[in-house]
Order: structure tokens, then sequence, then C-alpha cells
């Protein structure tokens, strides 16, 4: 099993509120808890900067191009994410899927690029709250899982996995703590078919959607929650490392 709890911040596309004087501050923040991992994905206009300086947070993107190079104006490539400093990329997360209709075969392609390039995964899941309310929230998120968890001998390196339900999103509502313990059990039961006893224990499943220094505690105590993707609450260092500092 992963000894410390991962927990990331998405800054996603928040401009001015994302500064590199907020990342040193996380940074240093994190340097006093050591009991957790804790990694930033801020814009790509800050991964260089932000993983010059870091000396504690692990430094990720928040999506890459499919491609290695080319003609492709205004995207970026997972290798060129790499040589930014940056350690690992978010992909597949349910605002990728909903603004630029990203489908699983657009995802996988990402994946693969991103593997190749040297990069750790977060590879993001959930259902709608339309999907929940029909019952069918397990089977949906499994699925899309299924259409996309890399076949890698090394799934426990690389892979963590984020179930974030697409109604908790940034909605200040969270799922309870019964619903995230039954989703990230059957997510687990899906990693230890797909990677097996070896692997599987090292794959962190995180969970997001509206984590906030008040709830945090309780959702990262609960059964096989390795960790949270955080947006609008890593915004600050303060914040930020609350959460941190929950999860310690
Ligand atoms: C879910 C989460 C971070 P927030 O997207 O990925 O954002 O914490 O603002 O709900």
């Amino acid at each position: 099993m992963a000894e410390r709890p991962y927990i990331v911040g998405n800054w996603k596309m928040n401009g001015s509120r994302t500064t590199l004087s907020e990342a040193r501050a996380i940074d240093r923040g994190a340097q006093r808890t050591m009991k957790v991992e804790v990694a930033l994905a801020p814009p790509y206009t800050l991964i260089h900067a932000v993983s010059r300086e870091a000396g504690q947070i692990g430094v990720g993107a928040q999506d890459c191009h499919p491609g290695e190079e080319g003609a492709h104006t205004g995207d970026i490539a997972a290798s060129m994410i790499a040589d930014s400093g940056a350690k690992f990329v978010i992909l597949g997360h349910s605002e990728r899927r909903q603004d630029h209709a990203e489908q699983a075969e657009l995802i996988n392609a990402k994946i693969a690029s991103a593997l190749e390039a040297g990069l750790r995964i977060i590879l993001c899941c959930g259902e709608t709250l339309e999907t929940r309310d029909a019952g069918q929230a397990e089977q949906f998120v499994l699925d899309q899982l299924r259409a996309s968890l890399p076949k890698i001998d090394d799934a426990g390196e690389r892979l963590s996995v984020a179930y974030e339900p697409i109604w908790a999103i940034g909605t200040g509502r969270t799922a309870t703590t019964k619903d995230i313990a039954a989703m990230h059990k059957a997510i687990r039961g899906l990693i230890d078919e797909t990677y097996g006893p070896d692997q599987s224990p090292d794959v962190r499943i995180l969970y997001g959607g509206s984590v906030k220094p008040e709830n945090a505690g309780e959702i990262l105590a609960t059964e096989e929650v390795g960790g949270a993707l955080v947006g609008g609450a890593s915004l600050t260092a303060e914040s930020f490392l609350g959460i941190v500092v929950a999860a310690a």
C-alpha cells in the first residue's frame, strides 16, 4: 500500500489567482509535513518556474497533446512538459472531457505519450448527477476506467486514479463518505484485476470534488482514499496546506 497520502493541487485556468509566490508558500509549507506527498499542477505558463524553485512539492501539468511534436499551434507535447521540469500530468479530467469533447481514444493516446515522456499519470474518472441518480454511477466509472487504464508493468510507480463525481466539482457539494468508500472499493477491485497484487496496492485512488480543509480529514480517512485532487481550495497556500495538514 502506498504509504503517504498524495495531495495534488489543480490550479486550472485561474489566471491572476495562480502565482509563483503562492506556489513558493505551498512548497515551504509542504516541507514541514513530510508525512504527505504534496504536488501541484499549475498552468503551463508556470510549470518551469515552479519546478525550478520547488524543493518539496512535485510539479505536473493539467493536460498534454497526444503527439510527440509537429504543427499543432497552441499545443504542448508531453516531452515538452517533462523538459519544463514536470513529473506528472493529469489526464481525462471531466472539464477536458466536457469542454473539449475528449473521449477514451484521445485520452489513451495522451496517456501513451505521457508515459513515453517519463511522466506519471493521474487519470480522472467520474459520473454526472444524472448517471448517479439513474443508479449507474459505478458501472459508468468502471467502464470509463476499463477503456483507459494503461497496460503497463509499473502501474504502482506511474499511475494514480482520481475519482471526481462531476456534480461535486467546484459546486461546494461533496459525495458522502459512504458513496466515496463504495466507489473507491469498486475502483480498487478493477485495479486489482488489471495490475495484480504486486502493483495494485501502490496505485493510489484520489478523491476530487470540493475538497477543502473542513472536510478533508473525514474524506481522507475513508477506506481506499489515498489522497485528494484539489481545485478551488488549492489556490491559496493557506487552504491547500490546511488540507495537507488534515492528511498528515
Ligand atoms: C475537481 C477538483 C480538482 P474542485 O475538478 O480537480 O476541483 O476542488 O474545485 O472541485
